[in-house]
């Protein structure tokens, strides 16, 4: 049976590891999706997995390049979310279909740096478009920004239309 205990007594733990790594899905087999509206991080996760995808992970140069020419694609050049966040305090930043980022990285100089400017601790994961020189940033989880999902293409259900990007747009 399961008892409640403060969580800094110690205690022997026990880890689950998946026996299969996780996969890098082909490019080919990766679309890619731009809002086209800003959103904090957590609504921008929802509205990709609301439609069957997840928030863009970037596992090698290819994946950045098509990344960042989606979040790049709009007049509204903006920082893009992609699905790179920490847990609070750890610092150790994860794709979210569980990579470590330190099988691939591609931060900006002097990123991650837990800047306070926007408001203390920046624990997700960010895309510079071109025009600001690429590179990630560690920024607010609250901040809206534009943002980019993934879907696998075998199985898309990717937004067909551009609706919502051209709304804003009309703004
Ligand atoms: C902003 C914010 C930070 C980033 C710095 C880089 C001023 O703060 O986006 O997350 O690290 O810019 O200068
Ligand atoms: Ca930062």
């Amino acid at each position: 049976q399961w008892s409640n205990v403060l969580c800094s007594a110690t205690a022997p733990s026990v880890c689950e590891v998946s026996s299969r790594a996780p996969t890098v899905a082909a490019p080919s087999h990766k679309e890619y999706w731009l809002s086209g509206y800003p959103a904090s991080w957590d609504d921008a996760r929802a509205k990709c997995r609301s439609t069957g995808g997840d928030l863009a992970v970037i596992h090698n140069a290819e994946n950045e390049e098509r990344v960042r020419a989606a979040c790049g694609s709009w007049e509204r050049d903006n920082l893009c979310w992609v699905g790179l966040r920490t847990a609070p305090m750890s610092r150790t930043f994860r794709w979210v279909d569980g990579v470590d980022v330190a099988a691939y990285s591609n931060w900006r100089d002097g990123e991650p740096n837990n800047s306070a400017s926007d408001g203390g601790a920046e624990e997700c994961g960010a895309v510079l478009p071109a025009s600001f020189g690429g590179g990630w940033n560690d920024a607010a989880c609250s901040v809206e920004f534009l943002f980019v999902c993934e879907y696998d293409t075998d199985v898309s259900t990717a937004p067909t239309s551009v609706e919502e990007t051209q709304l804003i747009k009309r703004v």
